[in-house]
């Protein structure tokens, strides 16, 4: 299968799919119009000036160089803080999402407070729900951002950044990590899925459990090869490991991307990965296994496809 990188997902500013993303959009619209009207009455005034029929000079000074940026400037601020404070504001949320920025990928917790169920590299957003994402980082800082649905915040060392975010339109949107974070920062996305309520609810129902059990005889040599390489030192997979240091691979099987929204998922790209991380994703702090047989790669591959 042919690997596909991909870095033309849909980051798009005016595909609108969250409130923050729509009002940010609206605000970009009317400042850029008020900045070409305000430009174009300048030049006026600068081709007006140079024809030198300016008289009551202390008067243009005073109202175009002090009284006019003043109400300009008043205007755009309290614009802005509105249209801030609507973003940001003190909504009730209906879930909580806990995304912690790590070099280079995304840990996830649903519901942290409560049944903490564990993902990563993929956030699923309700429909038309506000929900609050609480933004830690475990190294250095980085920034959430998923321009569709809006709302750019850091994710800062130490502590924790609250952003509500309402989703308004089902589908698939590409996220970013927004700060620069070490040499495989660009490559550090993420893809956030919104669901209407109810297939919302069903995916955290399906996540609260161990993962899929092995049924194929490769299947199950796949899970013995992962504890025999010693993966399980490093990844979770409920039921079979709980280490936390590098994504969580329980359902990795029904990710749409691979390597934090890197490549498509497919079995090309995840053999690929396993032999040569550094290849796939410069920086990426994951060993290599190019030592691997080809039948217990080919295992493995099919029991990590089958954790869904
Ligand atoms: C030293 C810790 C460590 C070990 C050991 C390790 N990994 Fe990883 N793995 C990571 C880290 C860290 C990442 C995230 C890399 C990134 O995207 O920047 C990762 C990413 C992955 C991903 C991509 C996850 C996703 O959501 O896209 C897969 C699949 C994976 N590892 C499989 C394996 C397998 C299979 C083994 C054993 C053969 C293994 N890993 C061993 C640390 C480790
Ligand atoms: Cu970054």
């Amino acid at each position: 299968m042919e690997s596909t990188l991909n870095v033309f997902g849909s980051q798009d500013t005016s595909r609108i799919a969250g409130l923050a993303a729509g009002e940010t959009l609206w605000l970009t619209i009317a400042m850029s119009v008020a900045g070409a009207v305000i430009f174009v009455i300048v030049m006026g005034l600068v081709a007006l000036a140079w024809r030198g029929r300016g008289t009551a000079r202390a008067w243009w000074i005073i109202g175009g160089g002090v009284v006019f940026p003043v109400v300009v400037l008043a205007l755009l601020f309290t614009v802005s803080t509105l249209v801030l404070r609507s973003i940001a504001g003190p909504v009730a949320p209906a879930h909580v999402i806990e995304v912690t920025g790590k070099q280079f990928w995304w840990n996830v917790i649903y519901d942290p407070d409560g049944r903490a169920l564990r993902d990563a590299n993929e956030i699923v957003l309700p429909l038309g729900e506000p929900v609050e994402i609480r933004l830690k980082s475990s190294d250095v800082i980085h920034s959430f951002w998923v321009p569709s649905i809006g709302g750019k915040m850091d994710m800062i060392p130490g502590r924790v950044n609250r952003l509500t975010v309402t989703a308004t339109r089902e589908g698939r949107f590409r996220g970013q990590c927004a700060e620069f974070c070490g040499l495989a920062h660009p490559l550090m996305a993420f893809e956030a899925v919104v669901l209407p309520h109810d297939e919302f609810d069903a995916f955290l129902t399906d996540l609260d459990g161990d993962a899929s059990d092995a049924v194929t005889p490769q299947q199950r040599r796949g899970a013995e090869v992962f504890r025999e390489n010693g993966c399980i030192a490093c990844h979770r997979v409920a039921g079979l490991s709980e280490a936390q240091i590098g994504p969580d691979l329980t359902r990795i099987g029904q990710r749409a991307t691979l390597g934090a929204g890197m490549w498509d998922m497919n079995t090309g790209n995840l053999a690929g990965w396993i032999v040569d991380v550094g290849d796939m994703k410069p920086g990426a702090e994951m060993p290599s296994y190019n030592q691997l047989s080809g039948p217990d790669l080919r295992a493995l591959v099919a029991w990590l496809e089958g954790l869904t």
